[in-house]
Parts: structure tokens; sequence; C-alpha cells
């Protein structure tokens, strides 16, 4: 947090008119009191630095120090409206800036009870401010329409060698407890400027504005992604007049977004991440908000989903081949096996066969085996025979000899 107390202010930005610092306060006062003054006086377009009954403020018009900071902090104060509808004109900031470097923005905000954005504006320091003066400024906002307690949010965007903007603390009791410093990056509160913190005060923010009837919401219905953006569908259920869309970039820039429209749809494509502020215009002339945070890892994730899907796909594919491949082979087989069937059963048959040819040769075997011993057996026979008529025949012949002899001896 960058203070730059009252102290500091007079003794830098009014010290041609005081060339003793102590003094300033009490000068600071004196001008305020003029500038009051001379805007009631010469009533000009500038809005009085006090509550009228259109102006919702916290503080007590007293200031104590001016407040800056880096991105992302910004001065918040939440604002109770007399009505449940308020129709916002105006945002009015007590400060001072000093206008240096290159022109740049700021930004001014409104957000819900619940945190959300519901308006976003980028402004330039030069158009607001004058260079180094301590003031109210009004800035314009286009009747815009909230529902219950807001919050005003001023991103000052201080930067060492771009403009400072200074945005005036009071910080005399009482406090309204209103004031918190928030992280607009993350939508978290950092300090509660609370009557019972270290630090109390109410940023001089104020808000112009008056009753209005309560609008429905402007609600986001769908968001789908693909490579190249993301479409945003939002619904608001009442006539639109005109529709339009602003992305802040995460370095604070600002992108106009393409919208188009048919009926309660409003649809909204982007292709960057950050900051996404929806409005719609009524056919009253009211602006109704949404805000949404385009996050990064969502896209991330959904890239990696994405990259994920189309390598399954291809993974997918090479499977289906795969299979493709191996209903074919298993059909080949199937074939062959049909194939290897028929053959073996043909082979079977051939056995078949082969065994009945074998079990006839070998009964023929057998007969002719039986056949050869009765041959055998025959022969045997016979053999017998033929040496019993031999020896019968060689006795014969012996014993007639025998007589012979005998007779003739
Ligand atoms: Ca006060």
């Amino acid at each position: 947090m960058i203070t730059l107390n009252t102290h500091y202010f007079c003794s830098t930005i009014f010290l041609y008119f005081n060339p003793f610092p102590r003094e300033g306060l009490k000068r600071l006062g004196f001008m305020l009191l003029l500038l009051a003054f001379s805007t009631m006086f010469f009533n000009t377009v500038q809005t009085p630095a006090y509550a009228s009954p259109f102006e919702l403020a916290c503080d007590d018009g007293k200031a104590g120090y001016g407040w800056s900071d880096f991105y992302p902090s910004g001065a918040a104060v939440l604002f109770s409206p007399p009505s449940a509808g308020w129709r916002i004109t105006a945002v009015k900031i007590h400060a001072a800036c000093i206008l240096k470097g290159p022109a740049s923005l700021f930004y001014i905000q409104i957000w819900d009870a619940g945190l959300n954005t519901k308006y976003s504006e980028p402004l330039l320091f030069n158009r607001v401010f004058k260079n180094a003066t301590l003031d109210w400024y009004t800035i314009r906002l286009p009747n815009i329409v909230v529902t219950g307690d807001f919050y005003v949010v001023i991103i000052p965007m201080f930067t060492l060698d771009g403009p400072q903007l200074w945005i005036s603390v009071d910080n005399n009791p009482p406090f309204s407890n209103t004031s918190l410093i928030m992280n607009v990056d993350k939508h978290t509160p950092l300090f509660h400027m609370n009557a019972t913190s270290g630090k109390p005060g109410d940023f001089m923010i104020r808000v112009m504005g008056e009753p209005a009837p309560t609008l429905p919401e402007l609600r986001l219905a769908s968001v789908e992604f693909n490579d190249e953006e993301t479409v945003m569908v939002f619904n608001y259920p009442g006539e639109v007049r005109n529709a339009w869309a602003r992305l802040t970039r995460v370095n604070g820039d600002p992108v106009e977004c393409r919208v188009s429209r048919e009926g309660w749809s409003i649809t909204v494509r982007v292709n960057e991440t950050g900051l996404l502020n929806v409005l719609v215009e009524t056919a009253g002339g009211d602006v109704v908000g949404a805000g949404l945070r385009i996050n990064a890892s969502l896209r991330t994730r959904f890239k990696t989903l994405s990259a994920n899907y189309t390598a399954l796909q291809e993974f997918s594919e090479v499977l289906r081949r795969m299979v493709e491949t191996l209903e074919t082979e298993n059909e080949n087989l199937r074939t062959q096996v049909r194939d290897a069937n028929y053959a073996t059963s043909i082979l079977q048959n051939q056995v078949w066969r082969l065994m009945e040819n074998n079990t006839r040769l070998e009964r023929q075997t057998a007969e002719l085996s039986m056949s050869i011993d009765r041959l055998r057996l025959e022969n045997n026979l016979l053999l017998i025979l033929l040496s019993v008529a031999v020896a019968a025949l060689l006795l014969t012949v012996t014993v007639r000899r025998l007589r012979v002899g005998k007779w003739a001896g």
C-alpha cells in the first residue's frame, strides 16, 4: 500500500502557495472550502462535494491522506442504496493525479455484494483529472442499474514512471466501515479499513444515482470452447436495445469483443483471457451488466483435453485398424481351420480304410499261416509215409536177395 499524506500533498502540490509545510493542512482545507463555495456559487457542472438526496457517501468530506497502489490493488467502497434497485449515473472521486509519462488507463468498476463485476470501464487519466490538483472529479456512467448493496472499485494502476492517481482517504472518526482495499484480480479483500483496524478510514468515493425499478439479471447461460475462441451465451429476459462487451486483459489493457444477439440471447466471442464485462441496454435506457473471468487455466485445460482427445482418437483409429486386421486374420484362420478339418476328415477316412485293410490282411495272413501249418503237417506225414515205403521196399529187396542166395548155395 502506498500512501501520500496531506502534509506531503501540501508540501509538494501547493508548495508554490505555501512556503511553510506545517500550514499545508489549513491551506488544503481552505482551498476545498473555497472550491465548494465556488462550485455552489457558480452552479457549474461540477457536482457539489456534499451529500445530496441522490448522492451516496461514506466519507465526511475531509481528506486525510492520499492512497494509491500497483495493480491488482483497488480502492473499494460498499454502498447500501435506499431502494432495492438503484440507477448509478456517476461516481465521484476526491483525488489528486500527477499526470506524467505516456497516456495510460485506470479503471472504475461496479461489483455486486457477492464481489462479482457488473461494470468495468477503462478511463484515460488525462480525460478525468487535472494535473496535480486535489479535487472532486465526477465520472459519468451509463445508467447502470444494480440490485441491493454494491461496491464501487477504483483501480489506480500505479506506476513509477506513468500517471499516479492518489485517492483521498478520510481518516477521522466516525468511520463508516465500508472501505477496503481489494485484490481486483482475485476478487478478494486485502485489507478492511474498519474502525478496529490498524489504519481505519473511508475512501472518498461517492455515487450519484436514483432509485430505479429492479431489473432482471444478465445471466451466463453457456460456455463453449473451440481451438480459436471461447463462446459464451448470456440471457437477458427483457427487451434489449443494445449489447456490448469488453475484455480486460490480465495486463490491464481493454479489448472490445464481438457480440451478436438473437432474442434474449447475447453471444460473446473471445479469443483471449481476462475479465469479460458484458452489458445490455434495456428499452428504458438502463444498463445491466455481468462480469466473467475467462481463466487461462480453463482454456489450457480445454486445449490439453482437446489434444488428449485427438491423441485418443488417433490411437482409437490405430486400434480400429488393428481390430480390422485381426478380424481378417481370424477369418483366414477360420478358413484354414475349416480346410484343415476337412483334410483331417479325409485323412481319418483314409486311416480307417487302411485300418480295415490291415485287419483284412491280418485275417488273410492268419488264414495263410494256418494253411501253411496244415501243409507242413501234411508234408511231414507224407515224408513219414515215404520213409516207411522206402524202408519196406528195402526190406523186401533184402529178403529176396537172401532167399536167392540160399537156393543157389
Ligand atoms: Ca470520517
